[in-house]
């Protein structure tokens, strides 16, 4: 129900209300909203408000709207809580979606400047560049451009980052991955990461870098990662 005599805005009641019948599995993925003119109609209120409402929703992800044809709602965004470090294959199994990877590069090659400093090597020693396209059910999530340090990161080959790296370093190398650094930024897709992850140019992406180190402070891993907005969220618990 509107209720037009409250302070609270009507744009953003409706707005509420539809979040709620997504959130109640009332409306689901995929499913179209109707017109416009049918809520104005519905709520006796005008057609500018209810397209309010509906931007303010397509802004935080809950609907998308395609050219010609309607409003539709968006699919859940993963919600990834930004404590201790998780593999893509561990986060999408205990979410029940089978993780799975398209390998894009295979490399290995002296590493360049910043790349050796990061990972406290000489640039003359070798490092493993692994570009990958991570999905959930078949869905491209993200974009991840690893380097490791060979001499550290022994004997990885194609067949194993098609699985999982860190299994492989934790379950064959015997190698701990203690803790490590993020940093993430918005940006907008490239062409490339459009074309890969599947996404329009332009469309709202997360930048994440994230420096890995083994418990003595050795770094087992640099990542590059280009996430998709439209299906991850980040959530920190804070404590004053
Ligand atoms: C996570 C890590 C990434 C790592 C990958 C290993 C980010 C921000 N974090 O995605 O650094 O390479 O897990 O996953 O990308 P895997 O064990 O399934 O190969």
């Amino acid at each position: 129900m509107i209720n037009k005599n409250s302070p609270i805005p009507i744009y953003y009641q409706l707005g509420e209300q539809i979040k709620a019948l997504i959130e109640k599995g009332e409306l689901k993925p995929g499913d179209a909203l109707p017109p416009e003119r049918e809520f104005a109609e519905k709520y006796q209120i005008s057609r500018m408000t209810v397209r309010q409402a509906f931007t303010k929703l397509v802004n935080e992800g809950y609907l998308y709207r395609m050219q010609g044809k309607g409003t539709f709602v968006a699919e859940r965004k993963i919600e990834q809580l930004l404590q201790g470090v998780t593999s893509f294959s561990e986060d999408m199994k205990a979410r029940g979606l089978e993780p799975s990877s398209e390998l894009i590069r295979f490399e290995m090659h002296p590493s360049a400047a910043p790349i050796a400093e990061q990972l406290s090597i000489d640039e003359s020693d070798p490092v493993y560049e692994i570009e990958r396209i991570r999905l959930a059910d078949g869905v491209p999530m993200a974009l991840e451009t690893s380097y490791l340090p060979v001499k550290l990161v022994k004997g990885l080959t194609e067949q194993i980052v098609n699985q999982s790296i860190y299994s492989y370093i934790e379950e064959e190398l015997h190698l701990k991955i203690d803790s490590a650094t993020q940093v993430i930024e918005s940006s907008i897709a490239s062409q490339k990461d459009a074309n890969l992850l599947k996404i329009n140019i332009g469309a709202p992406v997360m930048l994440i870098q994230q420096n890995s180190y083994l418990k003595d402070g050795t770094p087992v891993e640099l990542v590059k990662s280009v996430y998709r907005a439209d299906r991850y969220k980040f959530m920190v618990h804070m404590k004053r």
